[in-house]
């Protein structure tokens, strides 16, 4: 690990130099503000010093890392020759451990197989059929019985119910699921309001953000600003820094409470202030601190959670409540072009009654982004192809 200090008059400035000389993975460990010794000291503005840390194994594992992150923001385990152990007792007992174990997950399938049989029981065949499509799209069992639970109690009990009549009272009631839509609210009556895209690593936070600001600015005429307080890696404020030039949008880079606070006052002339930050680790309470305490100081109008639908059910709940401390007001969700399935997304908005913002259908900046519609979600999640 190479371990460097910079000095400068000015942040981008130290920034630069050592991106030059450290690679643009190189990672900042501290910044401060540094004043000059001496009677000089008095009369000159301080100077900036950066502590950058960079290291062939990071390096490696940076580039790995971004292919990888965007396919799910999961820690993954990387898979590991098997090498036959000598059988010792202690192998065998593993091994029985092993198969113990994968008994009981059978067993534990079993009895769910045999609880879903039971519960469905009391629903008539169309409704029945409206619940296995839903697990077949990866809506928990407990969030599909629930909803086809108020289906059939929608229904009248004719048995001989005209099947297009039910499809119509399912697509009804999943709606309702998801009705709760609320894109970025920018009025005309007040101006500088202020959002903040969060999230792990990878899921498409920056993308969203110049998504959002060139929709906003070309297609509503309305006037953006963006702040990154992405500054964890050398290059990251590199890549919003290209949207922003191309967009003639302004930009701050945003190291401190202070300068977080004179960015916002500096552009309490625009519409919408859109803030991108690092990705976090769910699991990294220091990260989610420091995003904290931003969002303490910055007090923004909008905090807006994006997920990748590319991540697993089960997953993406945990990170919501990873992240729920900084609180949570909307959801986006992004890659859903990369996704087969959708009731992730229903099982989320189920568990935590939080409004959609938007949703992202790939990588072009600004078309793959939408204000999604009910009607929409809710065929979706029955696996209906609704979007190109
Ligand atoms: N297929 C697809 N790719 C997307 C979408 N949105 C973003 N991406 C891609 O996902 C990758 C990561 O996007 P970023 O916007 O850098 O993600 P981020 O959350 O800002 O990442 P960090 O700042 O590293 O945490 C890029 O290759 C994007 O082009 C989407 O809707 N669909
Ligand atoms: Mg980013």
């Amino acid at each position: 690990m190479k371990i460097k200090k910079f000095l400068a008059s000015d942040y981008r400035t130290a920034i630069r130099q050592a991106k030059s000389e450290m690679g643009r993975d190189a990672i900042i460990l501290h910044s401060r503000q540094v004043k000059r010794s001496g009677i000089i000291g008095w009369f000159t503005p301080p100077q900036v010093e950066i502590t950058v840390a960079m290291d062939d194994t990071l390096q490696v594992y940076a580039d790995r890392s971004r292919q990888n992150m965007a396919a799910t923001s999961w820690p993954t385990v990387a898979p590991v020759k098997p090498v036959p152990a000598p059988q010792t007792d202690t192998a065998k007992e593993m091994e029985l451990l092993d198969e113990i174990k994968r008994m009981n997950y059978l067993m534990e399938e079993m009895r769910n197989q045999l609880h879903e049989v039971e519960s469905t029981k009391g629903l008539s065949q169309p409704v029945q059929d409206f619940y296995q499509t839903l697990i077949k799209n990866r809506v928990k069992p407990e969030v599909a019985m629930n909803i086809a639970i108020s289906v059939q109690n929608r229904l009248p009990q004719d048995p001989g119910i005209e099947t297009e009549w039910a499809y119509e009272v399912c697509l009804h009631t999943l709606r309702e699921y998801v009705k709760n839509i609320s894109p970025i609210g920018v009025s005309h009556s007040k101006t500088g309001r202020l959002v903040f895209l969060i999230g792990p690593t990878g899921v498409g936070k920056t993308t969203t953000v110049a998504k959002l600001a060139a929709k906003m600015t070309f297609l509503e005429g309305k006037k953006a600003a963006l702040i990154t307080l992405d500054t964890y890696r050398v290059s990251a404020a590199d890549q919003l820094r290209t949207f922003a030039d191309i967009m003639g949008i302004p930009l701050s880079v945003v190291f401190s409470d202070t300068e977080i606070l004179e960015a916002v006052d500096q552009y309490q002339d625009k519409d919408v202030i859109l803030v991108d930050t690092a990705g976090s680790s769910p699991f990294n309470q220091e990260q989610i601190g420091n995003l904290e305490r931003f969002v303490k100081v910055a007090q923004p109008d909008e905090i807006i959670l994006v997920l990748s639908v590319t991540t697993d059910s089960d997953d993406l709940l945990n990170i919501y409540h990873q992240f729920e401390s900084i609180g949570i007001d909307k959801i986006v969700f992004t890659k859903l072009d990369e996704a087969m399935t959708f009731g992730q997304i229903l099982n989320v908005l189920y568990e935590t009654r939080k409004p959609i913002a938007y949703v992202t259908t790939g990588q072009n900046v600004p078309d793959d982004i939408e204000i999604p519609d009910s009607t929409c979600l809710a065929r979706m999640f029955l696996g209906e192809e609704v979007m190109e």
